[in-house]
């Protein structure tokens, strides 16, 4: 298959290599053998047993039989993409890593996932998304295993299987299916104050995107950057979406899930086969060694964030996604990221949940992709030469020639050789450490709630009632005693919010509790993030007879605007204008759903049927409720007057206004419109 937006660079030259297109090819076995027939087995007569000796039987059985491989324990359900990520060169005076050079560009593959369910579960639950780039540089795989949180659940890795095991379906009864509203999860909540922070994102809208397209991403742990002189700068990795920050709306993703629950991967596989491709800044916070303790938290623990407005993110690159996979087996699916997998110039701190990932990805990789040779799987190549004198194991492809595997040598001039660092040799960090061995937590890791209700106040009015409803919904999944239980602890964030789910739980409110911290970070409000039009999709609702010469200028407008829209409509075909103008539809009410659109566009016609009415109306419902765009021209304004839609921010309609596409556009590109009374 021929990619219309392939895009040349040397990880896509090494894939090439392996690239096979069966089309037009002969049918043969595995051993290159051409097939009569591929319809019957090979049998004792027509109506007799199958023959043993049916090699191409047996072989095409036994390869179905295995196909399945381990699904990962976390990150199951993810998609990915290939692209380019080129560095601006403002890291240089902080990193040696020479893929953050300037003009440097590097290819990237990046997958996306929810944590919590299956391999084939719905996109749009209430989860943490991953965000993992591999970047395939010259002087190895860098990969930033990353998610579009800045903070996780536990200080400390032993405690993951924990954490998964409660969050993960309950296992008696295999119950419920990704999600986090079930008792597990919330009596591991209770038991580990430390979770706090992480749960009251999860609770808020991030925990829903819109799109892969309209998330951050955060490398949560203190990494160190080296640069030239050896020096060690603390910093923070971060991801910024050039369409800003969007969510969906619970009620909206809950239908999604249903709808369609391949809502986020279309999204990302659309764009870029369209060539709407996604882009990222790469972002660091950046923070002199001198300065570690100089925060009221200790910046080894990943439970807490750097407010922005403290430590400012400092762009040093930027990443394009471009090219769809051809395999997602072959390459989303064989994809092994590790924290680990470092270049010079990159390097690790003591924070004990990064400290034990440092183990886990290899481990994982080990029985999920069959062996210790998965770093041979094409997408898992680096694009630089590797020698070393590791050897054999299941499925060895490299062919090492000679008979030197052992190191030092002198049958083979003592080489593959170490270098030195100014050869690019990795060098750790000489970070000076000493103490007892203890099993134990730092005090400076005890505080567990001042950065939760940081969060909470950096929150607006409406972000807030969410967070509310979340707790509400999650916790009214559970029994009691894990709801009184999480009230305990919630009342230690701020009282009024731990009141309000309370009341809604029934659980007696709190009288006192709360934090006292008064500071907040606006970045961190998804209230001021950028809002653009760009490839937000709109749903026009359009039958035979409309007016052309006033819906085709709007239409036009909106693609000029770099929107997408899709005509609804009774049946599949075309619809006719009054004027002869006509336009393909894309979809009947029953293909598609007003949940899968961030704007409708209500136009209908002269003769609509009553069933189209009906379904208009119902479409219309939703995207109120949703709080999303509405634009109306002709019928469509009448439909909206009836449903007492009028007069409401977001709606626009060519009765009202005679500048109704450029209002239109800003309205769909403000994303929702929270003032609008949905009661
Ligand atoms: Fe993890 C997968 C992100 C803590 C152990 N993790 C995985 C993926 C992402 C993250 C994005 C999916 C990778 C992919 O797309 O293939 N994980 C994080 C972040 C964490 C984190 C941001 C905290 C800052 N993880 C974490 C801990 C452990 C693990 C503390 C265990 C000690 N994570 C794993 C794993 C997975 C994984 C079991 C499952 C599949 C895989 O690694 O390749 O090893």
């Amino acid at each position: 298959m021929e990619k219309s937006n392939r895009h040349e660079n040397r990880k896509n030259e090494q894939l090439e290599q392996f690239r096979t297109d069966d089309q037009n090819q002969a049918l043969t076995t595995n051993q290159g053998l051409k097939v009569s027939n591929d319809e019957f087995s090979l049998k004792a007569g027509v109506r007799g047993p199958t023959l043993m000796e049916d090699f191409h039987f047996r072989e095409k059985m036994t390869h179905f039989d295995h196909e399945r491989i381990p699904e990962r324990v976390v990150h199951a359900r993810g998609y990915a993409a290939h692209g380019e990520f080129e560095a601006y060169g403002t890291a240089e005076p902080f990193t040696k890593a020479g893929f953050l050079k300037k003009g440097t560009k590097t290819p990237v593959f990046v997958r996306f996932s929810t944590v919590v369910g299956s391999r084939g579960s719905a996109e749009t639950v209430r989860d943490t998304r991953g965000f993992s780039t591999k970047f395939y540089t010259e002087e190895g795989n860098y990969d930033l295993v990353a998610n579009n949180m800045p903070v996780f659940f536990i200080q400390d890795a032993i405690k993951f299987p924990d954490l998964v095991h409660a969050i993960k379906p309950e296992p008696h009864n295999e119950m419920p299916q990704a999600a986090a509203a079930h008792n597990t999860f919330w009596d591991f909540v209770a038991h580990n104050t430390e979770s706090a922070h992480h749960v009251i994102w999860n609770m808020a809208d991030r925990a829903i995107p819109r799109s892969f397209r309209m998330m951050e991403g955060f490398g949560v742990h203190t990494f160190r950057f080296i640069n030239d002189e050896g020096k060690s700068h603390f910093v923070k990795f971060h991801w910024k979406p050039k369409l800003g920050v969007h969510s969906l709306v619970w009620d909206e993703a809950q239908k999604i899930s249903g709808k369609d629950p391949d809502f986020n991967r279309k999204d990302l596989w659309e764009s870029i086969e369209a060539g709407d491709f996604p882009e990222y800044e790469f972002g660091v916070q950046l923070l002199p060694e001198e300065d570690e303790f100089k925060f009221d938290f200790d910046v080894l623990d990943p439970t807490k964030l750097w407010p922005e407005e403290d430590v400012p993110v400092t762009m040093i690159g930027k990443m394009t996604l471009n090219r769809n996979v051809d395999n997602v087996f072959a390459e989303t699916e064989q994809v092994a990221f590790h924290p680990g997998h470092v270049v010079p110039g990159i390097d690790f701190t003591n924070d004990p949940l990064l400290q034990g990932r440092l183990f886990s990805y290899t481990d994982t990789q080990l029985i999920r992709l069959g062996g210790p040779n998965f770093h041979e799987i094409p997408i898992n190549r680096p694009v630089c030469p590797f020698h070393n004198n590791q050897r054999d194991g299941y499925n060895r492809q490299t062919i090492n020639k000679g008979r030197v595997s052992y190191h030092p040598n002198s049958l083979a001039n003592n080489t593959p050789a170490p270098a030195s660092p100014a050869e690019g040799g990795y060098e750790h960090y000489q970070e000076k450490v000493e103490g007892r061995k203890v099993r134990a937590r730092s005090e400076s890791f005890n505080d567990h709630f001042s950065q939760a209700k940081l969060f909470w106040n950096s929150m607006s009015a409406t972000e807030k009632q969410h967070i509310v409803e979340a707790y509400s919904f999650e916790l009214g999944k559970c029994d009691m005693p894990i709801r009184e239980m999480n009230i305990e602890v919630l009342a230690n964030v701020d009282l009024e919010l731990a009141q309000k789910v309370a009341g809604n739980i029934g659980v007696t409110p709190p009288a006192e509790g709360g934090s006292d911290v008064t500071k907040s970070s606006p970045a961190l409000s998804q209230e001021n993030t950028v809002k653009l039009p760009d490839t937000r999709k709109v749903g026009v609702l359009i039958d035979n007879g409309f007016d052309g010469k006033e819906i085709m200028p709007v239409l036009n407008e909106l693609e000029a605007s770099k929107m997408k829209y899709e005509i609804i409509s009774e049946t599949q075909g075309k619809v006719t204008g009054a004027d002869g103008t006509e336009l393909e539809v894309t979809h009947t009410f029953s293909t598609t759903d007003a949940v899968l659109y961030d704007a409708l566009y209500a136009v209908g016609g002269p003769d609509v049927s009553k069933a189209f009415a009906k379904n208009a109306a119902k479409f219309l419902g939703e995207a109120f409720d949703h709080y999303k765009a509405i634009g109306a021209a002709q019928e469509g304004e009448k439909w909206l007057e009836a449903a007492k839609m009028l007069d409401q921010p977001g709606i626009v309609t060519t009765g009202q206004t005679t500048d109704f596409t450029k209002q239109f556009i800003e309205a769909v590109s403000a994303h929702r419109h929270w003032d609008r009374d949905v009661s």
